[in-house]
């Protein structure tokens, strides 16, 4: 990744912020992160999780609205790009131009999500932390509540804001129990419809039946706007829980793989003895992984004037 990029990303240059996105969205861009250094300010990283067609999409579109209203940035990363975000004035739908591309305030990115779910939290994770450094107030999350999934992305957000809506048949209650033992907070969307009222009671008295204490319940209607800055409001009322030193760790970890990385090829490259040693004995089956393993970073370790 070259230095350039990482200039222009600094000065806040917005595509240097999407092509770096898309490195990591690769695998090549994780280890930009140590190199960018630590982040100015903390965002406020919020999942917004639900099944299909519960009204993800068109909800974010509203609350980008409505964050933007406060004078806060937000970036939106979709891990769903079968539904465009489509909802408020704001945003065109996946095909068209946002109807104000000049907004700055405004970073959306749709994940492909192919079967290797896994592959995307991981990049997730980098992601988030890069548009934290790109200094955004609010990360959105877009994301389908798909069981296992659930759990990374509750360790790598602030807050999991489920979506449920009217008329869910009853097979998919437990489901649905599943689900919000994950949830910091529980929207009843679509709240338009009737049967809402229904819902928060069912999922009132599910809460009722858990030992830990109950999430809020909110009842919110993108289409019609009712709840919404309610909801702005109860998000931004939460603590902040990642553990910002967990982050930084890893960016430590990715600097000195690289820095192994540029030791062991300088060793190549001037035919170290060493090196040459550890590399026969491996191969003829003289050293057990973790022998080697060991003798490698010993080597490395102590060729501390390489690049
Ligand atoms: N009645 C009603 N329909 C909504 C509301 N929000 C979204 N929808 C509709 O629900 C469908 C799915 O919305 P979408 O945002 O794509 O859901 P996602 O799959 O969870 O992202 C669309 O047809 C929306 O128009 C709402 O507040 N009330
Ligand atoms: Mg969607």
């Amino acid at each position: 990744m070259g230095e350039p990029l990482l200039e222009a990303f600094r000065r806040g240059d917005r595509r240097a912020l999407a092509r770096l996105v898309t490195a990591i969205a690769y695998g090549d861009g994780e280890a930009v992160l140590g190199r960018l250094g630590p982040p100015s300010k903390t965002s406020r990283v919020v999942a917004i999780t639900g099944s299909g067609g519960v009204g993800k999409s068109t909800l974010v579109g509203k609350l980008i609205e409505h964050i933007r209203s406060q004078g806060l940035n937000v970036a939106v990363l979709a891990c769903d790009p079968r539904s465009p975000i489509s909802g408020g004035a704001l945003l065109g739908d996946r095909f068209r131009m946002p109807a104000r591309p000049d907004d700055d305030g405004v970073f959306i990115r749709s994940l492909a999500a192919g079967p290797g779910q896994g592959a995307v939290a991981e990049h997730l994770d980098a992601m988030i932390r890069l548009l934290e450094r790109f200094g955004f107030d609010v990360v959105l999350i877009e994301t389908v509540g798909a069981g296992q999934g659930d759990t990374a992305v509750r360790e790598l957000t602030d807050m999991v804001v489920l979506l449920l809506q009217p008329e869910t048949g009853d097979d998919l209650q437990w489901e649905k129990a599943g689900l919000l033992e994950v949830a910091d907070l529980v929207v009843i969307h679509k709240a338009d419809l009737p049967g809402a009222q229904t819902v928060e009671g069912q999922v009132r008295a599910t809460l009722g039946l858990s030992s830990r204490p109950a999430p809020p319940v909110l009842r919110v209607s993108a289409r019609s706007g009712e709840g919404v800055a309610e909801l702005w409001t109860a998000i931004r009322s939460r603590p902040l829980r990642r553990r910002a030193g967990v982050a930084e760790a890893r960016d430590l970890l990715h600097m000195v793989q690289q820095e192994l990385a540029a030791r062991f090829d300088a060793a190549l490259a001037s035919h170290d003895l060493g090196l040459r040693q550890i590399l026969d004995q491996w191969r003829q089956g003289g050293m057990d992984r973790t022998g080697a393993i060991t003798a490698l970073l010993r080597l490395l370790a102590g060729n501390a004037n390489a690049p």
